[in-house]
């Protein structure tokens, strides 16, 4: 199997993250691919039309896509039921939560976008506040939700992770630390684990 990745993608990274704790990351080869927001990347658009990445590119020719679809992927490959609860309400909150997680980092991205393509007379400053307000908010939801700090490891702490060193990566004065301590220690306890560190974006 192929991974489309960049070290700077947070989603890129959640899939990092599962493949070493899913014990896969030997069976996957990751290819560096380059994708910006107004650029045309014609050979990558033919392996996804939403030019988006990463995207798990299969021996057989099939392409798995989205981050979490692919996480759900090779933990079926694991056996099923590691990183995301087989059935129940566990596996509802999990996916809920990583659908808000998600979210938090799509607005995320559009914030950095905003600043780094847009050109200076275009930016839209109500629209990059709402959209980083709804990853700030996001935070302060995830700060009071005691669960997601102590349950067994699964695919939205994991997305919590990517968003919180997201976070320390593009925006690193938004001081996110002091204003939701129990993330702040979240964030160590996950930094404990190889798979956490290892995968930590360069230096912006
Ligand atoms: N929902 C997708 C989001 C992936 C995504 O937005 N990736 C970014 C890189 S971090 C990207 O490819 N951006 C290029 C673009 O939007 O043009 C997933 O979870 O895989």
């Amino acid at each position: 199997m192929k991974l489309s990745f960049s070290p700077a993608s947070p989603f890129a990274r959640k899939v990092r993250i599962a493949a070493i704790e899913l014990g896969l990351i030997d069976k996957i080869e990751f290819v560096p691919e380059t994708v910006v927001p107004g650029q045309a990347n014609e050979k990558y658009s033919r392996v996804t039309p939403l030019k988006k990445l990463p995207v798990l590119m299969l021996d057989n020719g099939d392409v798995i896509l989205d981050s979490y679809v692919i996480v759900e992927y090779l933990d079926e490959l694991a056996g099923g039921g590691k990183l995301i609860p087989a059935s129940g309400a566990a596996r509802w909150k999990v996916k809920s939560d990583h659908s808000m997680l998600q979210g938090m980092l799509d607005s995320m991205l559009l914030c950095r976008y905003e600043q780094m393509v847009r050109p200076e007379p275009l930016r839209w400053k109500a629209w990059g506040e709402d959209h980083w307000n709804r990853a700030w908010s996001g935070m302060a939801r995830f700060e009071n939700q005691s669960d997601m700090l102590s349950r067994p490891f699964d695919v939205s702490q994991i997305a919590l992770t990517c968003v919180l060193g997201y976070a320390d990566f593009r925006f690193s004065d938004c001081g996110w630390r002091k204003a939701y301590p129990k993330l702040d220690a979240f964030h160590e306890k996950m930094l404990a684990r190889p798979s956490v560190k290892i995968s930590l974006p360069p230096a912006a």
